[in-house]
């Protein structure tokens, strides 16, 4: 495995990769190395066969607090248009495996952006989110007023938009913007977070790259659009030994193994 110096990618379970974003000097902040690293690594995750789901940490601290403020303070508008600046960023969104993302501490700016980004977010009780571009006289830049939009709605949007205020777990949850608040001590968020992916990764995998497909496609196309792709993809399941086995184990009252066995 590759040598990160901003990451840490390790495999707690069989067929679950965990990566903790480890810059504890600036809580995380994504500077551009960082999110390099991060690209590299998800990438090769995807294209392991050997892992089914991804949990994406922080620390006890930060999961991360915004995109690097000292990599941003003197750009000018120019290179960051001809540099495609933070471009990079849209990579997670193409990838395949689900990515769970376990959140203690500051999710901001960027950081809250990046949880937002991965199909689940967990979070501990000490999680806060916010996105506060605004006291930096600037605007979110990855996703996060079009996907906070579609996951708690506009008037909540707007309020951390415009107030820069730090959202807390409870709230966070109650506002569905994370599935769940886990736990009271260290760590348990991302055990948790461990036992999802793999439930997740004993799953018949075409089936759940197809499912997160299929909800992403939610986002992106209209109703009529979105239904006509989920009946395509569901007919496409019909060629796969999994569900074959799947179905036929349902039947043999059997635990239905998924392929490759
Ligand atoms: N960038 C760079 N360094 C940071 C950042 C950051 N976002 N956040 C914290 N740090 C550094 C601090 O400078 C400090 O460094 P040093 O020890 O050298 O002074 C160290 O981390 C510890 O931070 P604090 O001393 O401030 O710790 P506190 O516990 O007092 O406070 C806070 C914690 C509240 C999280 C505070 O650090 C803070 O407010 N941080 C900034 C949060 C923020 O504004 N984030 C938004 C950044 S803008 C953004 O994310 C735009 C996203 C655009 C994405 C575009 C994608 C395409």
């Amino acid at each position: 495995t590759a040598n990160y110096e901003y990451i840490i990618v390790a495999q707690p379970e069989p067929r679950v990769a965990l990566i903790t974003l480890n810059r504890p000097k600036a809580l995380n902040a994504l500077c551009s190395p960082l999110f390099n690293e991060l690209n590299k690594a998800l990438a090769d995750l995807d294209a392991d066969d050997g892992v089914g789901a991804v949990v994406l940490t922080g620390s006890e601290k930060a999961f991360a607090a915004g995109a690097d403020i000292k990599e941003m303070k003197d750009k000018e508008y120019s290179d960051t248009f001809k540099n495609r600046f933070l471009e990079e960023w849209g990579a997670i969104g193409k990838l395949r495996k689900p990515i769970i993302a376990a959140v203690s501490g500051y999710a901001l700016g960027g950081g809250c952006e990046l949880a937002l980004m991965c199909d689940i977010i967990l979070a501990s009780p000490t999680a806060k989110f916010g996105q506060p571009e605004i006291n930096l006289g600037t605007i979110p830049g990855g996703g996060g007023s079009q996907r906070l939009a579609h996951a708690i709605g506009k008037s909540r949007t707007m309020e951390m938009v415009l107030t820069g205020r730090h959202v807390s777990a409870q709230e966070a949850e109650k506002w569905g913007m994370v599935s769940r608040v886990v736990g009271e001590g260290e760590g348990e968020v991302v055990k948790e977070a461990i036992e999802m992916a793999k439930t997740i990764a004993s799953k018949g995998q075409i089936a759940v790259q197809a499912a997160k497909e299929v909800v992403n496609a939610a986002y992106e196309l209209n109703l009529a659009e979105g239904l006509r792709f989920e009946r395509r993809l569901f007919h496409g399941m019909f060629a796969t030994k999994d569900q074959k086995e799947g179905m036929a184990a349902f039947f043999g009252k059997e635990k239905a193994r998924v392929y490759p066995f």
